[in-house]
């Protein structure tokens, strides 16, 4: 490996303050640089240093394929990482291979390289050549780094986890996804995220700095059904130059493209660097990646270094306050919470040597509905949960009784043309100005409710909490006049009436997610439904922790459409989705199932008894 040492270039730049209670130090960008890699590439590197430290410095890192321009804001007084500056770090912020100021060529998600190849760079190679860096150049350095980052940042931590260098020593994948095809930003359960995998692919890959992509009208929701079918976006829209949406359509399945990405079979070894992953309750963007990371790490957490927190936030909502999450208010500020009591000892302990802080409760979760933060020995937790099914009956209904009929069924048409939207409209650009976006998933969901598209079921008004944990799944019986369709479950909570005209009725989706109805026996290899054939779908709705509170109502809705967050299933069985015309798509009757042979059903990880 060899090693250019470069001057360190001094910037007379802005000192930024860093204010929390405890302490305040002012940080100044001392270094502006390239930092080489092991294949000779080098990487735009800035470095902040808090002034009047004289102790030595641990390094704290975050890599970025979104530009490290405003990177000292970080540890200004709003800064999401002011409780850390307040410790007296030294901060460094890369450009990822291939953005902004970095050479190379950008990969997205660039799939964990093949070992046996000296050659062969990744982005924990580059890590690791970053760190090793870092620890021979950053003046006074303890040679202790910590890592950190959200989303596409956090899974540039978690690449870097895999063959961690000697210096790291603690890490926190923040909203990691871990599998683009089944259930983060791309795709969940095979069902393609049109309107984030389109508009994020372009802002990605149409430059070396991220650019919106420019929708001629406000509603998107209108721009994606006039498309027709996807068939046209590859050449006349994009003309053939986003590599990511040319491996959607050659990759429509679970195939080795998306397998080799995938982050958590590479964790086999016994972890060796502390890591607190962290995930939101309402992420938008990547929930199932950080919980299946910290899931991965956990199997070879022989030395106890892996924890996990949960709290009620969206993609990185740890960053704010975390009170509030559009109309919901949990309380207290949790993001606060966070940053102060869990992060910031986190790193301390591990980086600076402070005395506690070290080892937070393995799992620490915020509890929806009685707002209050929960500590667990395991993740999902063990003890006193019942795996509990909640079955739909007539007339709307939710019953933990089993049914005991022979007939019973709820049905709806489900028209393409007309798709259920997953917000309201107008559907901003996922990140355009005014998007709501963020909070979509806190979203009041009756404004679908009344479709006749959208079956739903619940309970009464409940008599006393009913509080989950863990792992909630569906299983659908359920069939289609076609030969594919999708399936769109949603856990509800229904405020009671009483709570007046703000919150009165309010419909709060507690978990949610789709299935893709031709990978009902294989992701790897669909097939078409047989129309008419009643089915069972298992459908994977993730982990919650929540209390529904007496006087509240557990609801349950089935819809088929959920646009343009997911792309229409044209409901007649075609080999490549992405390869659909206007005219693949088919209205179909979808029948779900109510009977003692049928009981289509949740199953919910109760407390106690329900
Ligand atoms: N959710 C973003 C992401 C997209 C694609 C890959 C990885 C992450 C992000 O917020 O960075």
């Amino acid at each position: 490996m060899r090693h250019v040492v470069l001057a360190m270039v001094v910037l007379a730049a802005a000192p930024i303050a860093a204010q929390t209670p405890a302490s305040s130090y002012t940080y100044v960008k001392v270094v502006d640089t390239m930092v080489p890699m092991r294949d000779g590439k080098r990487m735009h590197t800035s470095i902040y240093l808090p002034q009047g430290v004289t102790r030595p410095l641990a390094i704290v890192l975050l890599r970025t394929p979104y530009g490290i321009a405003n990177s000292g804001g970080r540890m200004g007084p709003t800064g999401g990482f002011r409780e850390l500056a307040a410790d007296g770090y030294a901060f460094a912020f890369q450009d990822i291979r291939g953005h902004y100021g970095s050479e190379g060529t950008f990969v997205m998600m660039r799939p964990p390289r093949d070992r046996n190849d000296p050659q062969a760079i990744d982005e924990g190679s580059d890590a690791w050549d970053t760190m090793d860096w870092l620890v021979k150049h950053v003046p006074n350095s303890n040679g202790r780094i910590g890592m950190l980052g959200v989303s596409y940042d956090g899974w540039l931590v978690v690449q870097a986890l895999m063959d961690p260098h000697p210096a790291f020593k603690a890490a926190s994948p923040q909203a990691s996804p871990a599998d683009m095809w089944m259930g983060d930003d791309f795709h969940h359960q095979g069902a393609f995220r049109l309107s984030y995998g389109f508009e994020y692919a372009y802002e990605m890959e149409s430059g070396k700095e991220t650019t919106l992509f420019p929708f001629d009208r406000a509603d998107t929701y209108s721009w994606y059904l006039a498309l027709g079918g996807l068939s046209r976006v590859k050449q006349e829209i994009f003309k053939g130059s986003i590599p990511t949406w040319n491996d959607y359509v050659a990759h429509p399945d679970y195939d080795a493209f998306w397998q080799k990405q995938a982050a958590a079979p590479y964790f086999t070894r016994a972890v060796s660097v502390p890591t607190l992953n962290v995930a939101g309750w309402w992420d938008q963007e990547d929930f199932y990646g950080p919980v299946t990371i910290y899931r991965a790490m956990e199997k070879h957490d022989t030395g106890n270094m892996n924890f996990l927190v949960v709290g009620p936030w969206n993609h990185g909502g740890w960053g704010g306050s975390g009170k509030t999450l559009g109309a919901i208010d949990f309380g207290s500020n949790t993001g606060d919470y966070y940053r102060a009591e869990i992060q910031r000892p986190f790193f301390a302990c591990h980086l600076q040597g402070t005395a506690t802080g070290c080892r937070p409760a393995e799992a620490t979760l915020f509890r929806g509905g009685d707002n209050s933060w929960v500590t667990s020995n395991t993740f999902p937790r063990k003890d006193g949960v019942t795996a509990t099914p909640l079955y739909t009956a007539a007339d709307g209904a939710l019953s933990f009784n089993k049914p005991t009929g022979t007939t019973g069924a709820d049905f709806f048409v489900s028209d393409p043309a007309n798709p259920v939207p997953y917000r309201r409209r107008p559907i901003q650009p996922t990140y355009g100005p005014a998007s709501i976006w963020r909070t979509w998933l806190t979203e009041d969901q009756r404004f679908v409710e009344h479709r006749p598209d959208v079956a739903s079921w619940q309970t009464e008004p409940l008599a006393k909490p009913v509080t989950i944990s863990g792992e909630i799944s569906a299983v659908l019986f359920a069939s289609t006049s076609g030969s594919d369709a999708d399936w769109v479950v949603k856990l509800i909570d229904v405020y009671p009436d009483s709570l007046g005209p703000a919150m009165g009725g309010y419909e709060l989706m507690v978990a949610n997610d789709v299935f893709r109805g031709r990978y009902l026996e294989s992701f790897s290899k669909p097939r078409a439904l047989v129309p008419g054939k009643v089915e069972k779908f298992t459908i994977d709705l993730h982990t919650q922790e929540y209390t529904f509170k007496p006087g509240h109502r557990i609801m349950v809705q089935v819809q088929s459409t959920w646009f343009p967050l997911i792309d229409r299933n044209p409901q007649k069985y075609l080999a490549n989705i992405f390869q659909a015309t206007a005219t693949d798509f088919a209205t179909a009757v979808h029948q779900v199932q109510r009977t003692a042979a049928y009981p289509t059903h949740l199953v919910l990880p109760i407390v106690g008894k329900p």
